[in-house]
């Protein structure tokens, strides 16, 4: 058994979590958020049997695209203004970020 985390953008999070239930995958969704441009994204979970992941794979591949996002200017701590540039810096967000991790038990008490 494998579980999958895939972080995606929360404008894809509704389409992937219907794509994944509709080809049969358990899946919990947890609200996160991303380090770097500090705003919301959100983690899949999901566990299944070693020859499902490609098909995990596919479907998330499939329901998530990169985006063009703003990232808002830092104002500088205590710093020198003068040198600060305040327009904000397009960075591009993936369309998922995805770990697969071996999973040594799996219970459902
Ligand atoms: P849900 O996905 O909302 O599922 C709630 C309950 O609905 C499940 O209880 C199960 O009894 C039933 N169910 C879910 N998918 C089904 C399907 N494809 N066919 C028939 N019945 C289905 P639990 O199995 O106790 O799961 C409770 C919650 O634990 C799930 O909420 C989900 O958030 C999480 N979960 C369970 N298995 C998971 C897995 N393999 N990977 C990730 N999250 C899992
Ligand atoms: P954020 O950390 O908010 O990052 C959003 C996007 O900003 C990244 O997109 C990347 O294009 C850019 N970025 C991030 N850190 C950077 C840096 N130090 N320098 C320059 N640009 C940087 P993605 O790479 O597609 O990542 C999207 C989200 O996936 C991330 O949101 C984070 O929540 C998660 N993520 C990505 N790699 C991860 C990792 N190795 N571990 C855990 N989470 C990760």
């Amino acid at each position: 058994m494998k579980l999958i985390l895939a972080v995606v953008q929360d404008q894809d999070s509704a389409r992937l979590m219907n794509a994944m239930v509709d080809h049969n995958f358990r899946v919990t969704k947890l609200a996160s958020t991303g380090g770097f441009l500090k705003s919301g994204n959100t983690t899949f979970m999901i566990g299944t049997e070693d020859i499902r992941v490609e098909k995990a794979l596919q479907v998330i591949r499939d329901n998530c695209k990169s985006r063009e996002q703003l990232m808002a200017p830092v104002s500088p701590m205590g710093g020198n203004a003068d040198s600060y540039i305040p327009y904000p810096v397009e960075v591009e967000v993936g369309g998922a970020t995805v770990f697969v991790l071996p999973v040594e038990q799996f219970h459902h008490f």
